[in-house]
């Protein structure tokens, strides 16, 4: 027996982090699924599937089905040839455009971080999960109320801090459901637990919209209940497959077996969280999720052998790739083409720099200009023939487009004005989700203008460095003279720059056009 096969579940374990120490078990942490996620998005654009039973389907997958399909029997996912021989009259949408799955995950992401505040940091799994670490917001005062939801195994809870803690991650996992379904108008489904891997277990024991939370005491009990090493949430296929070879297929192998055995295909650190996770043990932090570090997508399909082939399939990605760009409001530095050929079976990739400015259409528009998709087309072939000699024969399976190095902004919605903070009185851009709420027909338009005439002559206000000013490019000028024009002209140069907001760097452009700073 080696150390790590001692490892059963502890009602209290510490690490050591540094100089503090970290008692895992003290945490609330709180999981949230959308229940049938890409259905209830689907019964929101098209209201009349609200009672219907219905598929989503995504080529020839049937990736998920409503909670009245399931109730006569359908399955969650699978072939839809397959499921349709059983249930034919089973109505089917298509699914294969995920710009409103993303816009609605975004939205939930954000309400349940607004919900929370900045002192419970939340991190998104996926499109439709989310995990909060609320243990900053819990106290372990007792309340004379039962809290909302169920406890695992119809548990009592008892007046202890520990306890009272869990009820108050409980209700607040219930404020923040309902905060989602009133934002988004989605049901949600929620586990309260000591750690992110029984939070997202236990969610799942009373879905749809309902929540679960778990006693410390209970995480043997509902390990228990899982069946196979893959019921683990980060445990794959191929994961699977090696624990196989090691002689592992149950969690009661995992559990028992010798740390060393696991050795030649895992390394030291992985084998044990692998056994940790066999007992209910999951030290692994909420993570504030931050932006992308790249945006991207790609297709699979059957064949492409032709230059033109792989010109047209670049072109329609680029097309969704801009959309996608635009909703997030940062310009790339780098574009990187990924393929896949069915000789080589690896996915190869090149990438190289491109100008942020190419992308500058997308502060007003959801497109790109056509001279900027020109270019951005050519630059993706020669990336491109870089990996597959296009002259020759080729068989290519999948195609990919990617943008990385994003850059924030320094127009459009994240004007200079909004970056000097000189926005009062001006009209600002609407919020995407404002966008929803005021009009669902609208949701895909964009509302990036900035906003005010502004002075198409372009003269240099009174107080400003006139020969900075005439330096600038016509566009930045344009824009500072906009957001004077829209309200910011109430401002002397003097305010402007002291109502400069903490993002505002010493260089930035106001502080060269503004005299007497
Ligand atoms: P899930 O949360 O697994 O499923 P769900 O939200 O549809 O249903 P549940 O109520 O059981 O949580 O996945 C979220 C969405 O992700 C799902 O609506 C469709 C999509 N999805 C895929 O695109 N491919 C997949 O293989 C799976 C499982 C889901
Ligand atoms: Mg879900």
């Amino acid at each position: 027996m080696t150390e790590e096969d001692d490892t059963t579940w502890t009602e209290t374990f510490s690490e050591s982090d540094g100089d503090s120490v970290v008692t895992a078990d003290d945490r609330v942490i709180l999981h949230f699924d959308l229940d049938c996620f890409y259905a209830q998005v689907e019964a929101l654009l098209d209201p009349s599937l609200a009672e219907v039973p219905f598929a989503v389907r995504q080529k020839q997958i049937l990736i998920t089905t409503n909670y009245a399909a399931r109730a006569i029997g359908v399955p969650k996912n699978g072939l839809a040839a397959e499921i349709l021989k059983n249930f034919p009259q089973l109505k089917v949408v298509c699914g294969e455009d995920l710009r409103e799955y993303r816009r609605y995950s975004q939205m939930v992401h954000q309400a349940i971080k607004t919900e929370l505040g900045p002192l419970c940091p939340v991190e998104r799994l996926g499109m439709d999960e989310n995990f909060a670490d609320v243990t900053a917001i819990v106290d372990g005062k007792p309340s004379d109320s039962a809290p909302p939801g169920w406890v695992f195994g119809d548990e009592k809870l008892g007046g202890c801090a520990r306890h009272a803690r869990l009820a108050a991650g409980m209700r607040i996992a219930n404020r923040v459901r309902e905060k989602i379904l009133n934002v988004t108008r989605l049901t949600s489904s929620a586990g309260i637990a000591s750690n992110k891997l029984l939070s997202k277990l236990v969610g799942g024991c009373h879905k749809p919209g309902d929540q679960t939370a778990l006693l410390p005491g209970d995480a043997p009990a509902l390990m228990s209940q899982l069946k196979g090493v893959k019921s683990i949430p980060g445990i794959g296929h191929s994961t699977a497959n090696l624990l196989k070879t090691c002689g592992v297929e149950t969690l009661t192998d995992l559990k028992n077996i010798d740390a060393a055995s696991l050795r030649p295909h895992f390394n030291e650190e992985t084998a044990r969280r692998l056994k940790e996770l066999a007992c209910g043990i999951d030290r692994t932090p909420v993570k504030m999720s931050e932006k992308a570090k790249t945006i991207g997508l790609e297709d699979r399909f059957q064949r492409i052998d032709s230059a033109d082939g792989c010109k047209d399939k670049i072109k329609w990605l680029l097309g969704r790739l801009a959309e996608l760009i635009a909703d997030d409001g940062r310009a790339p530095k780098t574009i990187k083409v990924s393929v896949r050929s069915l000789s080589r079976d690896s996915r190869e990739s090149r990438q190289c720099k491109v100008s942020p400015s190419l992308f500058s259409a997308l502060k007003t528009t959801n497109s790109l200009s056509q001279d900027s998709l020109k270019e951005l087309l050519d630059t993706c072939m020669g990336l491109l023939e870089k990996t597959v000699d296009v002259k020759s024969k080729f068989h290519l399976t999948m195609l990919g487009v990617s943008v990385g190095d994003l850059v924030e902004p320094v127009s459009a919605d994240k004007s200079i004005a909004a970056f000097f903070g000189m926005g009062a009185g001006a009209a600002k851009p609407k919020r995407k989700a404002e966008q929803h709420l005021s009009g669902a027909g609208d949701s895909l338009k964009r509302s990036r203008e900035v906003s005010g005439g502004g002075d198409v002559q372009q003269r240099c206000p009174d107080g400003w460095d006139e020969e900075v000013f005439r330096s600038l490019p016509v566009e930045i000028r344009q824009e500072l003279l906009s957001s004077r024009a829209a309200g910011a002209g109430s401002l002397s140069p003097g305010e402007a720059s002291k109502n400069r907001n903490k993002k505002c760097k010493n260089n930035s452009i106001l502080n060269y056009v503004v005299k007497n700073k």
